[in-house]
């Protein structure tokens, strides 16, 4: 069991559950528009200074669970790439390369847009995007790809596997009703933007 489990949160693999995923060899390749294409070994990731955000993964089907997500900046990774000026978007692609979405980068470079590796101090396993996976807080769940193999900076912005299939490119999280994890699933209102707050009714 996996605290994210206890929680009871929902495990999404639209394109199918990838199995079983080696994490000490786990690579992720950055490359488009930066100056210097790198490859990110599991090792690299994890020598690399880690920041905790403690935020919420909020999905559009009404689910938000909060915990101490634990990983890397993703501005940091932009830095080490060299990214161009003209890298305007930064998309994400998950194992099997079959999902992928894409974020503005000012959003990436916000301080809790990271690349994931933990949660609440365990490392994520597969059903939750291990051994490494995108978070942003800031957007509805499906722009943070889990297992993430690939990132590319992109001059111009390309609809990923959701917003191919009818959710907003923005993605921007509207009030509403969530089943709130950390409470048992109980329902609560949340505010327009990222769930820091309920809205008492
Ligand atoms: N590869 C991949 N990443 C994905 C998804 C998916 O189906 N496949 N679902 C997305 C959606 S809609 C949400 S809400 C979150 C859910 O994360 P969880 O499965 O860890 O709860 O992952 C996102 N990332
Ligand atoms: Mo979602």
């Amino acid at each position: 069991m996996s605290r994210l489990k206890d929680l009871k949160t929902p495990v999404f693999w639209a394109e199918g559950h990838p199995g079983k995923l080696d994490r000490e060899s786990w690579i992720v390749s950055v490359d488009g528009f930066c100056k210097n294409p790198k490859i990110f070994t599991w090792q690299d990731i994890v020598s690399i200074p880690k920041t905790i955000v403690d935020a919420r993964l909020t999905s559009v089907t009404r689910f938000s669970v909060r915990g101490k997500w634990g990983g890397i900046k993703i501005s940091d990774v932009l830095d080490a790439v060299e990214a161009h000026d003209e890298a305007r978007y930064v998309r994400f692609w998950s194992v099997r390369n079959i999902y992928d979405t894409s974020i503005p980068i000012d959003v990436v470079r916000k301080e809790k847009t990271i690349l994931a590796y933990e949660f609440d101090g365990e490392y994520l396993e597969e059903d939750y995007g291990g051994p490494i996976r995108g978070f942003c807080p800031y957007l509805w769940g499906y722009k943070s790809a889990k297992s993430v193999v690939k990132i590319e900076l992109m001059d111009r912005y390309v609809s990923g596997f959701w917003e191919l299939r009818g959710y907003p490119d923005d993605a921007l999280i509207t009030k509403g009703r969530v089943h709130d994890l950390n409470q048992g699933g109980r329902i609560r209102y949340i505010p327009d933007g990222e769930v820091t707050t309920f809205i008492d009714e």
